[in-house]
């Protein structure tokens, strides 16, 4: 060990006891704070394309997945990384509700990749299902909705098996949903409206990256990173600021703080304002915030009382099983102006009315998330077990209930139920209460802490099909911490507007890059031809009928044995006679996960 390793080595311990495994893995980083913090480029609009049946534009982007060098340490070679459009993370979109969009994603890396947009009710076979992989060489067409209410989604890898790789090195992106509700609050925007996409990583001697792929547990790394670059500076305005925290490390939850240069040791006030699934009913003022894997938060913080002074975004130690290293405690650096300026936007005491599902007191599903045999396992099954990982059968529409349970080792969870944004209705043990920004919104990932209990309610809807729930800490997931659940398809439902309930859908697979694929005719026939079938656009109606529906039934949330299908119940609106060719119709292969 080299003089000034032990020093330094020394030094920390005698800081801060025995919270440190060790200082470094990777070769030390030594210039923190002293790089810019980049800003993901927005992903540029590659044309639109009318809708055969509403005439509205629907946006057409190309995404290419492709390798990048990175520089990450200026003393060593650089990290060669694989990342959408060839950037690490991707450009990000910026959507506007209403406007559907299809991306064209071409792989063009080494890896079979597979697309997940991580906060959208996206049809199955356009979901990121795990085993609907891209393989190099080939493309495939996500069409998405864009017609839930404003809120950060990220795209990320899914494909089976190696979901830790390609999203460690660099498959990762911001997806922004604007709507006209949120728009109208004045909340700080533009400039001020800033993604940080954090994410922790570990690297060899000649400055790459160190792989995850033979990790089984986690891999937590050292190097701390927002928006690519490790611990970067920022500077801003004596302002108001809109910060979007995405989670995109594989391992590694966060409790973040800010701290000012001035006042050591003291956690300044901010507010959260936003959560997965969009804003929350009011801002909740804060001194630090949980971000687990996969999990967004949005939060405005006033730098107007810390004019010509520095604040330093901190991460607390000893979060759950996480490994603290030498500068894990700290994420990156905000460099106040001295001088005034002007800021007319808003933060208002209430910001929306969040669509909770009804209450419903019974437990439909419990869950229990442990390590088992050398693998990761959801009550004893793993996503290999084909025959036995669809793990529910929400009848659609219907709100249920499940309780996750985290089983033990030390170990934590942050658990992402895919289709549904769910309400977080109790947690148990552990930190034993539901945070207030958890409370004041809905989510599409929990994180389960060591030995914890979270219970939370969904309304399955508006789709039916096949899709996946599993732990976000990709290196578990990878180990098979994932199965499916099946939101079935009503028989008695009267509306057969479905076709989209199985994520291998060969109408939908991916193929093969030839060029007569790329020409402008054969993109707009293409896309004319997925929206003939009208995916999103009639998602009112769907709801309507669903409604009618379960008002039938006395209420979403207490109705039981749904499934049965054997007493019709005609819904009188018309779309009720609304459906799809028949042949196109539920189950026409017959495959068994989707009974
Ligand atoms: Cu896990």
């Amino acid at each position: 060990m080299a003089f000034s390793t032990l020093i330094r080595l020394t030094a920390a311990l005698s800081v801060l006891g025995t919270t440190l495994a060790k200082d470094w893995e990777s070769p030390e980083y030594k210039w923190l704070y002293q790089y810019p913090l980049p800003i993901p480029q927005t992903k540029a609009l590659n044309r639109t394309i009318p809708h055969p049946v509403t005439g509205k534009d629907i946006n057409y982007y190309e995404v290419e997945i492709k390798e990048l060098k990175q520089q990450v340490y200026p003393d060593r070679g650089p990290a060669t990384l694989v990342g959408y459009d060839g950037l690490a993370p991707g450009p990000t979109f910026q959507m506007q509700r209403g406007t559907e969009a299809v991306v064209r994603f071409i792989n063009k890396s080494k890896n079979p990749n597979s697309v997940h947009l991580h906060g959208s009710y996206s049809r199955a076979p356009f979901d990121g299902w795990a085993e609907d992989v891209t393989k190099p060489g080939e493309y495939k067409d996500y069409y998405y909705p864009n017609g839930q209410n404003a809120r950060t989604l990220w795209y990320h890898d899914h494909a089976i098996d190696i979901t830790a790789v390609n999203a460690y090195y660099g498959q990762a992106g911001v997806y922004v949903l604007h709507d006209g509700e949120e728009s109208a609050l004045n909340l700080p925007s533009g400039n001020y409206d800033v993604p940080l996409v954090l994410s922790s990583k570990q690297y060899n001697n000649d400055g790459s990256l160190f792989s995850p792929a033979s990790e089984t547990t986690s891999l937590y790394g050292d190097v701390i990173h927002v928006n690519g670059q490790p611990w970067p500076y920022f500077k801003v305005e004596p302002r108001k600021y809109r910060f979007r925290f995405l989670d995109a490390s594989i391992s590694r939850t966060f409790q973040l703080y800010f701290e000012s240069d001035k006042k050591l040791g003291e956690k300044q006030d901010f507010n959260v304002i936003a959560s997965d699934a969009g804003l929350l009913s009011a801002p909740q003022k804060v001194k630090d915030l949980y971000i687990s894997m996969a999990e967004r938060y949005e939060v405005v913080m006033d730098f107007s009382k810390f004019k010509g002074e520095n604040v330093t975004l901190r991460n607390s130690r000893k979060i759950a099983a996480d490994i603290d290293y030498l500068h894990t405690d700290k994420v990156m650096k905000f460099v106040v102006g001295k001088d005034s300026v002007e800021d007319n936007s808003v933060l208002p005491s209430s910001l929306r009315s969040i669509p909770y599902p009804q209450d419903r007191t019974t437990i439909d599903h419990e869950f229990l998330f442990e390590r088992k045999n050398g693998g990761w396992r959801i009550n004893g099954v793993s996503f290999a077990d084909t025959a036995n990982r669809v793990l529910a059968k929400p009848p659609r529409g219907k709100v249920e209930t499940w309780k996750l349970v985290n089983g033990g080792g030390g170990w934590s969870h942050p658990i992402h139920i895919h289709l549904v944004d769910f309400k977080v209705v109790s947690r148990k043990n552990g930190r034993n209460a539901v945070m207030p920004y958890e409370a004041a919104g809905l989510k599409d990932v929990v994180w389960l802490g060591p030995n914890e209990e979270v219970v939370v309610e969904a309304n399955y809807a508006p789709w039916d099909g096949l899709y996946m729930f599993h732990c976000h800490n990709l290196i578990h997931e990878d180990h098979e911490m994932m199965a499916a659940f099946n939101v079935t398809f009503l028989a008695d439902l009267g509306y057969n507007e479905t076709h989209y309930l199985d994520p291998m859908d060969p109408e939908y697979r991916a193929k093969a890059i030839k060029p007569e694929a790329f020409t402008d005719d054969a993109i707009r026939k293409r896309i004319q031809f997925m929206a003939s079938f009208q995916p999103y656009n009639k998602v009112d109606e769907t709801e309507a009928v669903l409604d009618a529906y379960w008002a039938t039934k006395g209420s979403r949330a207490v109705a039981a044995a749904a499934t049965t299908g054997s007493s019709p119940t005609k819904t009188t609106t018309t779309a009720a006679a609304t459906t799809t060719p028949g042949k196109r119709g539920r189950g026409r292969r017959g495959r068994s996960e989707l009974q």
